[in-house]
Formats: C-alpha cells, structure tokens, sequence
C-alpha cells in the first residue's frame, strides 16, 4: 500500500491491533480467524482473482451463503481493486440473470448447491463462474487454497468504485448504486466515532453481508475498531439470544428486535454486557422501543440509511434516543426536506426528504438519465422518504413517496410484483400494497381482479415464487370484483390499504 491509497481494505487493515493474533472472527460452528488470517485470507482470495483475470474496475458479483469464506472474497476484491457486486441469496435464477447480464462481471462466485443460478450465469456469458459453499469450499476456495497468502493492495482513489449494490426501482427495474471507497470508508468512521466504539468490544452480526446494513454499517465497525465480531450465518433468534452474554454491540431491522422480544429468556440478565443497541432499515415501532427498553434497560439506538447514501441520521449514542425519530443528520451530512419539485419547505413541515454528503454515492450503473433523474442541481439526492425535522433537528420519517414496501427489512417494490401478477393469465388486473404485519413490519400483499372464474391463492403464490425472491411474494393473494382507480386511473392504494390494514394483525 502507498500512503496515498484510498482503498476501503488499506483504511481497515490500519486500525488491525497490534497484535494481529487477536480474534477477528469467530462463526457460528466456534471457529476463530484473527487478523493475521483475515490478511492471508483475503490476499489469497485477492490473487485468486487475479488468475481468473480479475482487474480494477471488474465487478465480481457473488451470491453465496454468508460465511467467513465470503467475508474473505469481499475483502479480496477490495485489495483486487474489483467491484463488489453482492446478491441477495434469495433471488431467483430469472433476478440473477438479469443482473449479471446488467453488469457484466469478470466472474461471478455461486453457491455449489444452485445449480441452477450456475447455468444461468453460463448461459449469460460470465466468463468464470466459481463456487463457494458456506462450509468455505468449492472451486474458489480451491483456487484461494493454491495462491500466495501475500498480496499488494491495490492502489485506489476515494472516487474509485468500490461496490455496486442493486436495488429495484419504482420502475420494477434493479439498477445498481455505485459506492466509492470515499463513501464507505467516510460513512465507517463516522458511525464508529458516533456510537462510541471501544476497544473490547465484541459486534454480534447476524445481518446478510449482500445489503448496505450487514456489509457497510455492521461489519466496517468492528474491522475499524480491530476488535472481534461473532458471525452468524443468518439471524436465528436463538443463536442470537444464546451468544448476547459475549457480546457489546448488537445491529438489526425492527424484526429482529420484534423476535427477541419474543424469547422468555431474553432479558436484563441476557443483555447484561451489552453496550449498544442500533436499528434501522425500516421504521422501529415505538411500542418495540419500550417493550425493549421494559424488558432490558437498553434503549435501542435507531438510525436511518439507504442503498445509494449508506447512513445519513442517527439518534444519538449520548443524548436523548427518541422513538419514531432516526435522530439528527450524522457530522458531514446535509439534510432539507422539499417538495416533490425541489422547493425547500420550512422547519417542522414534512416533504421529501434530501441529502448530501461524501457518503452519497456516484450514481447508478450505466443508467445516467437515473442518476440524473434522483439529483437536484446543487448535489442533493432525493431519498423518496417522507419526513419532517422536528425543532430540536431530529428527523422523523413519516412516510414514502416512493411506492415502497419494506418487508423485515427488506425493500419490495409493488411494481415489480404486480408486472409479475400480470404476466399470469388467470389475472387481469393487480394491485399490491404492504400492510400492517406483527413479524415482518409489512405484510406484502396482492389484490387482484380473474380474467374469469377465481384466481387460486396458492397456485399464483407458487407460480410468483418461481420467478421472484420469495421475501417478495405476497403472503396473500385477494381476489376482488374491481380494484380501486381515481379518475385519472392511479390506483387508490391507501384505500385499499385501510381495507386491509388488520389482514396480519387482528
Ligand atoms: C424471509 N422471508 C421473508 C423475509 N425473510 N418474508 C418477508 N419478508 C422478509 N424479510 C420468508 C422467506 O421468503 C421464506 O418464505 C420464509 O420467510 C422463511 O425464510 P427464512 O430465510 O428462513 O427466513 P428468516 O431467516 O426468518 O428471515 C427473516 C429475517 C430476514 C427477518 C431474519 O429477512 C433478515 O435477516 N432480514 C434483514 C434484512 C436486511 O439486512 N436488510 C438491510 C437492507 S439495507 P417461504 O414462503 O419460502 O417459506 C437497508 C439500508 C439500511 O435497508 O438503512 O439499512
Ligand atoms: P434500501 O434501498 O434497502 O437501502 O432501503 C432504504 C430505505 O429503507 C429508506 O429509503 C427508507 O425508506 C427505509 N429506512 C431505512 N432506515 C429506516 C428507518 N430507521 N426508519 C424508517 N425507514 C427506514
């Protein structure tokens, strides 16, 4: 590394304890890294990639079960100066082949077990197609075993890609945000110093490493704070509530909270050590933020982000953490709220919130009319989330202009599904809306008109799931004489909304 790199890995690596024998790691099975090895993994993986003619600016897209294996690719791309390009494990063959046909990378890592997904991406032409299984094999891992454990990181500029994330659209199209290694390495530092890391810390992460909140929020801070991190594969409440007691710092979406609360044993004792409860990814209920703070003392520290900005408020870590509020902007980070035309309103009104900041990220993948389109002349991008900046500079979000769902924490764009519902000849006309659900926040819902005769709920469920993530086919499927227009045509939705709103939740 030069001292002028800007490379996201060369900033973790600098805070790595003296000590590189010190735990990094520790996964599910009890098995233990340290930094020493999280350095020689990912230079294995860094030149692996390169013998697979990996070079800077190539995306290497991934969809592999979370695993320290995985965490070793993510960190090797970065050393490769290779654009990370992560995939939610639960996107179908028809997601998958999509996005690998958008961004064309140099190699794309599946799992061993999808042999599906692997022809898909043969068939659109990846040039090499690897594997990797959450036990660490498969012909990556092969490769990775076979190379040098030492590598010179590539030299990177702050503006240089460091990751694209796709997220869909209220198009119904996944288009992907570019982020720098400037808006990931500003966006750690800042949320390490804001919620007090210490050393001794010990992160509990069981967030996906595929989304912004798993792989730049959670995971950035314990590697800048060169302390361990314990790394479940997934969130199971279990396992979570189980290894609380060793850990100070736990990061998840209002389900998980929601799931906790529903463990008999998780309570003041089982959370004894911990330190710091974060939230975010979709609005925490204030009745979560007190039955949480009834039960364990803590109150959880909510905050506020997106795909395309990573975090930009958070209640603070000493100070009042008010519920229904995501706290004020972090330092660097500007906010206003405007109208949907850009005019900026005044204090205490709601519209569309803004932001600016040097965690905003560059724009969408080969999609400039996109990007243009979410900028306001001045820099500011527009979030699609509806709020209002209380008199003391918090920011609460009220809503969404943008047709969104958040499902346990994942984003669910109706469009998408209905274009799917659509495409089935059994229906004729389809709207879908999220609704109030007790386990996942919204319940993702379809309301639907037949073509003739019923629609049978269970069979278009099964059919959607085939091409869909299953997170974002509806839980229900309602069949109805007619759906709802205004005169112009738009679908009332929150007429439907009210009509529904006690679907999941009596
Ligand atoms: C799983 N299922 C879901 C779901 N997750 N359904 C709706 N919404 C979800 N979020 C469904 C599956 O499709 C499957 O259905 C069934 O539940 C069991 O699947 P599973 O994988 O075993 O589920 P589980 O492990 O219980 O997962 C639930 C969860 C998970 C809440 C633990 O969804 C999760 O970890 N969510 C976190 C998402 C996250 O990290 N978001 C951050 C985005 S970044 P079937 O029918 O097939 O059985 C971002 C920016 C920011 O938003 O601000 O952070
Ligand atoms: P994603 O595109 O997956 O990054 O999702 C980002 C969206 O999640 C934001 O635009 C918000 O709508 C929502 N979100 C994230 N954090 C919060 C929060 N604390 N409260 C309410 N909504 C949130």
């Amino acid at each position: 590394m030069t001292d002028r790199s800007q490379n996201l890995y060369s900033l973790f690596e600098s805070r790595f304890p003296k000590d590189r024998n010190d735990v990094a790691l520790e996964t599910e099975s009890g098995a233990t890294y340290s930094f020493a090895d999280l350095q020689a993994q990912s230079a294995r993986m860094a030149n692996a990639l390169v013998s697979f003619g990996v070079a800077p600016g190539d995306r290497v897209a991934v969809q592999a079960p979370k695993s320290a294996a995985a965490l070793f690719l993510y960190l090797g791309c970065l050393r490769a100066g290779a654009i990370f390009l992560p995939m939610n494990t639960a996107y179908t063959p028809k997601e998958v082949d999509y996005l690998l046909r958008d961004a064309e990378p140099a190699v794309f890592v599946a799992d061993p077990q999808n042999q599906a997904v692997i022809d898909v991406a043969k068939a659109a032409g990846v040039n090499h197609v690897l594997t990797a299984d959450a036990a660490g094999a498969g012909s990556l891992a092969d490769a990775a075993t076979a190379a040098s454990d030492a590598f010179e990181t590539v030299v990177r500029t702050g503006d240089d890609i460091a990751a694209i994330l796709y997220t869909s659209g209220t198009t119904g199209q996944p288009k992907g945000a570019m982020l720098s290694h400037d808006n990931l390495a500003s966006n750690a530092l800042t949320l390490h110093k804001a919620w007090g890391f210490v050393p001794g810390d010990v992160l509990l992460h069981s967030l996906p490493i595929f989304h912004a909140h798993g792989l730049f929020v959670a995971l950035p801070c314990a590697l800048l704070n060169g302390t361990k991190q314990i790394f479940l594969a997934g969130f199971d409440v279990r396992q979570v509530v189980e290894r609380l007691p060793r850990a100070t710092v736990f990061m998840g979406v209002p389900t998980h909270y929601v799931r906790l609360l529903g463990e008999a044993d998780f309570d003041k004792t089982c959370t004894a050590n911990m330190r710091l409860f974060v939230s975010g990814s979709a609005p925490l209920m204030e009745e979560t933020f007190r039955e949480f703070e009834k039960r364990t003392g803590h109150t959880i520290l909510e905050r506020y982000g997106m795909t395309e900005t990573v975090m930009n408020a958070s209640n603070p870590y000493d100070g009042a953490r008010v519920p229904g509020s995501v706290g004020p902007p972090l330092p660097g980070v500007s906010v206003r709220v405007c109208t949907e035309d850009g005019q900026e309103l005044p204090q205490g009104d709601t519209g569309v919130l803004e932001v600016k900041g040097p965690n905003v990220f560059k724009g969408y993948w080969r999609n400039p009319e996109k990007t243009a389109s979410e900028f306001r002349d001045d820099g500011f991008f527009i979030t699609g989330d509806l709020s209002r900046i209380d008199e003391n500079g918090y920011v609460h979000i009220v809503g969404r202009a943008k047709d969104l769902i958040i499902s346990g924490g994942y984003n669910v764009y109706p469009k998408e599904v209905e274009t799917a519902l659509l495409e089935l000849p059994a229906i004729r006309d389809a709207a879908v809306i999220g609704v109030p659900h007790a386990d996942f926040g919204e319940g993702v819902t379809a309301v639907v008109v037949a073509e003739s005769g019923h629609v049978d709920e269970v069979g278009v469920i099964a059919t959607l799931k085939q091409g869909l993530a299953s997170y974002k086919v509806p839980k229900r499927v309602i069949e109805v004489s007619e759906i709802p227009r205004n005169t112009m045509g738009k679908v009332q939705k929150n007429a439907l909304r009210e009509t529904y709103k006690d679907l999941y939740t009596p």
